[in-house]
């Protein structure tokens, strides 16, 4: 497992993340029978294969050029894995396995790669103010290099987990389904300000969305302690909820406004991804097999769902800045790095018993599981065990300005079809716990640890 750290603007401490970044890939790609590789588990992605190609492409591209100065040696496998995709509104991708190069060829060319980025990089970076073509620290490309892969990390047990069990080499996980029952009640947060974002100039590492920071007063408003229970969803679902119509739009003045009843009635979406109706009894997807739903575990749903649920309990998603006051704010008015602040357990870094991520384990866990990780309004569970989502498009803070280096991490995705998530996941490594980190997906994307709690305001 990963050494819980967050983000590290030492180079030797950054190489050492690629390499154990590098160790949680292969370990997953692993998983897969090798005879699978060729599959496409989720129709909106890419087969297999390609992640394995992409994940050392991706690197090479950053590097090579405006770093190393080095010349290209395979320039087609360069174009073939430079990008994922993110098909929005159908067009689903139809290439055959025919189509992509043997496993023996893309390990070739993974191989070659971490040889000649290792040797190379090492001599760079011996030069501590090593700075790229364009200007940035060579240590901001290694942040951003490892934070990708460690997405991939995540993405990918998405993936994995909708492969069939049988294509997947079998483990064991214990389940950790009994707590003690879960009261659920909601927290009035008061009115007050909360930062987003982070300050340019400074030393730790931000994706291009994180800046700049900025300050947002928000209304007084009351939140759930503890996300949507799998139990909470099962009486949505008995009242009807996937048919009716007027929990699933908004009746507000958008042109759209039915595109999410829509989306459900044309798929056929009756319940979560992670659920299966077997007679009588509601089964739960883990990543190796099916289990009696564990009623106590946070729900993972859509957007949509997220929302029709909301609707029917009479309340609301969070913004993304309620969100952040309820995770980090704090009744004295200062703010926390951590929801959990420093606590009588020693340091406030990410560890184990403040909540589950940092690839703790595969399944999540009940959603009182973590109560050490309580914030300081006592809202439970925010960091880890799913990510939540906002009603926030995904947007730029003012004063936002792609990476020259990747301009299109973010900005491809400012087009109103992509929400705010924050929190994290079993999933989630340490160093993407920040405060500023945002995550986001499109509205009807089903196959993601995500969940939510609600709002009253
Ligand atoms: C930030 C998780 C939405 O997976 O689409 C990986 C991360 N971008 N490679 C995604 C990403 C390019 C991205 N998310």
């Amino acid at each position: 497992m990963l050494a819980t750290q967050s983000c590290s603007t030492l180079i030797h401490d950054l190489t050492e993340q690629l390499a154990n970044a590098r160790h949680q890939t292969d370990t997953l790609f692993d998983l897969v029978k090798p005879d699978s590789l060729y599959e496409r588990p989720i129709s909106e992605r890419h087969r297999i294969i390609f992640y394995i190609g992409h994940l050392e492409a991706f690197d090479w591209n950053l590097f090579r050029e405006r770093a190393l100065g080095l010349k290209a040696f395979h320039p087609e496998f360069d174009r073939l894995f430079a990008f994922g995709i993110d098909p929005v509104g159908g067009g689903l991708p139809t290439d055959r396995p025919s189509d992509w190069p043997s496993i023996a060829a893309v390990q070739d060319y993974v191989r070659r790669i971490r040889s000649v980025l290792d040797e190379k990089l090492t001599g760079a970076l011996l030069d501590s103010n090593a700075s790229t073509s364009d200007g940035f620290p060579l240590a901001t490309l290694l942040n951003v290099a490892v934070e990708h892969r460690l997405m991939h990390a995540e993405t990918l047990a998405y993936m994995l987990h909708q492969l069939p069990f049988d294509r997947k080499k079998p483990q064991t996980e214990l389940l950790s389904v009994n707590t003690p029952a879960v009261v659920h009640r909601s927290i009035e947060i008061p009115a007050g300000a909360v930062t987003l974002g982070l300050p340019r100039g400074g030393d730790s590492f931000g994706w291009d969305n994180e800046y700049e920071a900025h300050t947002v007063n928000v209304p007084a408003f009351a939140i759930d302690q503890h996300k949507v229970t799998n139990r909470q969803y099962l009486e949505f679902i008995a009242a009807g909820g996937y048919e009716t119509a007027a929990f699933w739009s908004d009746g507000d003045n958008r042109d759209n406004n039915n595109e999410d009843w829509n989306w459900k009635s044309r798929q056929g979406v009756s319940h979560p991804a992670f659920w299966k109706r077997q007679g009588q009894q509601w089964l739960y997807r883990t990543m190796f097999e099916y289990v009696p739903l564990p009623l106590d575990w946070p729900v993972y749903v859509s957007q949509a769902e997220a929302k029709a649920y909301a609707r029917w309990a009479g309340k609301s998603l969070p913004t993304e800045a309620e969100w952040q006051r309820a995770a980090y704010a704090t009744p004295q008015g200062d703010e926390r790095p951590y929801p959990w602040g420093a606590k009588a357990l020693g340091a406030a870094e990410p560890a184990e018993h403040f909540g589950s991520f940092n690839f703790a384990r595969w399944s999540p866990v009940p959603v009182n599981e973590f109560p050490l990780g309580q914030s300081a309004f006592g809202v439970d569970g925010m960091l880890g065990n799913g990510w939540e989502w906002t009603s926030t498009e995904f947007a730029p803070f003012p004063g936002f300005e792609p990476f020259p280096f990747y301009r299109g991490y973010s900005a491809d995705f400012f087009d109103g079809k992509h929400f705010v998530m924050k929190g994290g996941s079993a999933r989630t490594a340490a160093c993407m716990l920040r405060r500023t980190f945002r995550n986001w997906f499109q509205a009807h994307y089903q196959f993601i640890y995500t969940g939510f709690r609600c709002v009253s305001r």
